[in-house]
């Protein structure tokens, strides 16, 4: 190597060790690496997990919409924010199924339920549950996001069989309250520690594009990679335009480069964990996309809405993973070859239909 920048800092130099002791200062030394240094050491590492020609499909489903009590300032569902999206109640189990049934002919292989809740009422989770059973029944992926959780709850999702729960930190410890003040982020870690220690994998990231700094979504990242353990799946949102948010007033649109770096910077920080390219691909193009996946992203949402916003059409997406020569995985990928084993739950069996991914390497 020439004199490039990473012959001047040596740590740089490691080649993807699973490391959850990472500083700001080095998170910062790696983001601002010449490009071609950061891709290059970003696709060794997704090389060495993945077979990085391959992406997870996941499909969402809002089963629960709007009237949420609490304030995020970037939410189409709070009831503080006038968007015009009308609450509606938890959806029947049966039409939930139907769903599924639909993304799964579609080619996903994970089924992720939100619920616009703060938290949920133990006389919910009977059907919650119901659905987490009748989803894993069709031999998907489940995922479920119902905010914050008690340790009893978090039991009766494990019981029900889910895969993985989604908790987002959304943004840095700093710039939180910003962005929400009706709950704070040590109310998110302290769901996620749970939900790690109950045995289900963590779903766990954030959005850009709300007005923070480059050194708030390092800082997001950060908290991430120093998690006892990583999450396993990386939700990266760009955060997807909502009118009569606060968000509206001051969000920033990323200038894509420095989006491309940070997906970078997550494979690097977090080697085994899928990133996924989350809200806000709509916007994107399909150079921008083809780039975050050089840089290590490996998992999208199809369908065109997400809970409450539009993403791409299906198509589109397929279309431009065949443009690239990638393609969707036909099986759940995860980046380390134990990485079907639940922690703290023993051995237990697969969902029928998934193995092992092609994905792993
Ligand atoms: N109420 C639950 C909670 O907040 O944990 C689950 C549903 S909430 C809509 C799930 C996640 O969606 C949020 O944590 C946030 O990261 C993401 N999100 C919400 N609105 C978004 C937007 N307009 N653009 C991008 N991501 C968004
Ligand atoms: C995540 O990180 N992104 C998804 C999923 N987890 C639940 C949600 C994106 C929501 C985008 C805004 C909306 O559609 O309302
Ligand atoms: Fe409610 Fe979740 Fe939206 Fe916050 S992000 S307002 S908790 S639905």
């Amino acid at each position: 190597m020439s004199a490039s920048a990473m012959s001047d800092h040596p740590s740089l130099l490691e080649t993807g060790d699973v490391r959850t002791d990472w500083t700001q200062a080095e998170a910062e030394a790696i983001y601002t690496l010449p490009l071609p240094d950061l891709l290059h050491r970003a696709q060794s590492i997704h090389r060495s997990r993945f077979d990085p020609t391959m992406v997870e499909t996941a499909s969402l489903l809002s089963v629960k919409t709007g009237g949420c009590p609490e304030d995020c300032g970037y939410c189409s569902q709070s009831v503080h924010n006038k968007t015009g999206v009308k609450a509606t109640k938890l959806m029947a189990v049966e039409r939930v199924i139907e769903d599924a049934k639909r993304a799964k002919a579609g080619g996903a292989t994970r089924f992720c339920m939100g619920a616009a809740w703060r938290s949920p009422k133990d006389r919910d989770m009977d059907r919650v549950c119901a659905m987490i059973e009748g989803v894993r029944a069709l031999g998907m992926e489940t995922c479920v996001t119902l905010g914050m959780l008690t340790a009893t709850q978090v039991e009766r999702l494990n019981e029900a069989g889910l895969d993985y729960y989604n908790h987002n930190i959304d943004t840095s410890r700093e710039y939180y309250p910003e962005i929400a003040t009706t709950r704070t982020m040590d109310d998110r870690l302290e769901t996620l520690a749970l939900v790690r220690a109950g045995g289900i994998k963590v779903c766990c990231g954030g959005i850009v594009g709300m007005g923070e700094t480059m050194t708030d979504r390092i800082a997001m990242l950060v908290i991430l990679a120093t998690l006892e353990r990583h999450p396993e799946s990386v939700p990266i949102n760009m955060w997807n335009e909502v009118q009569g948010t606060p968000v509206m007033e001051k969000n920033q649109p990323v200038e894509p480069i420095a989006f491309v770096r940070l997906v970078a910077l997550a494979r690097i920080l977090m080697p085994e964990s899928v990133v996924r390219l989350s809200a806000g691909r709509h916007a994107m193009s399909d150079e921008l996309q083809a780039l975050c996946f050089l840089a290590g992203a490996n998992s999208i949402f199809t369908g065109n809405v997400l809970l409450t916003t539009g993403n791409p059409e299906r198509n589109k997406d397929f279309a431009l993973l065949k443009k690239l020569g990638m393609r969707a995985a036909e099986a759940p990928v995860y980046g380390s070859t134990d990485g079907s084993l639940r922690q703290g739950n023993g051995a237990r069996s697969r969902p029928p239909g998934s193995a092992l991914a092609s994905g792993v390497l």
